[in-house]
């Protein structure tokens, strides 16, 4: 199955996308609560903001991706960028996750892994440094930028296309995460997602397409 996180050539008006697998799916490591409220509230009001705020203008008529591309170049669209920014994110984020992941990636990215990072254990350690470690609202990624694999972490709505690199994995680290079920301990939420949620199929697409 080839997923594409965005239909490609949508456009305004934007549509809320499907969660890839029932809200309580993700259980109990992320509960169907904080998925009520992650997806049903946070990432449908970015969709609602960014079809409020384009509506009418040079965006109206682009796909998600150009208006991220452009809108990041320009301090007076920073409102258009996040709520675009944070579209994307969220639907890469929520294919980042299957029931039953977790584990390891296996053929070319497990090798690539192996190669950038020393070892899967090294780069699970990795990870979850920069998911930890960011300060405030933002994500962990791993990416690749056209010659190795790289583990990074972004601010608010930043995220790896604007940066020339191609998205691979990601986590969310925004407190709306984790903080219904795992409060303060965004640790606990890292773990359990490198351990029992990634979609290392999903992940390993990215890498070969
Ligand atoms: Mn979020």
């Amino acid at each position: 199955m080839t997923f594409n996180p965005i239909p490609s050539n949508e456009q305004y008006p934007f549509s809320l996308p499907g969660l890839p697998y029932p809200a309580d799916a993700l259980e109990p490591y992320i509960t169907e609560n904080t998925i009520s409220y992650h997806y049903g509230k946070h990432h449908l009001a970015y969709v609602n903001k960014l079809n409020e705020l384009i509506k009418d203008s040079k965006y109206e008529g682009e796909t998600l991706e150009k208006i991220i591309m452009d809108s990041h170049k320009h301090a007076e669209f920073a409102q258009i960028f996040n709520n675009a920014a944070q579209i994307w994110n969220h639907t890469f984020y929520w294919m980042s996750m299957t029931k039953d992941g977790g584990g390891e990636p296996s053929g070319k990215l497990a090798e690539q892994i192996a190669k950038d990072f020393g070892s899967f254990s090294s780069f699970k350690a990795q990870f979850k440094q920069a998911a930890v470690s960011q300060f405030g609202s933002g994500w962990a990624w791993l990416v690749w930028d056209g010659k190795a694999l790289r583990i990074t972490k972004t601010g608010n709505a930043d995220l790896p296309m604007v940066h020339g690199q191609k998205a691979i994995l990601t986590t969310d680290v925004w407190e709306h995460a984790y903080y219904l079920d795992y409060q303060n301990r965004r640790p606990d939420y890292v773990d359990e997602f490198l351990n029992h949620l990634v979609n290392w199929n999903f992940a390993a697409q990215n890498f070969e397409s």
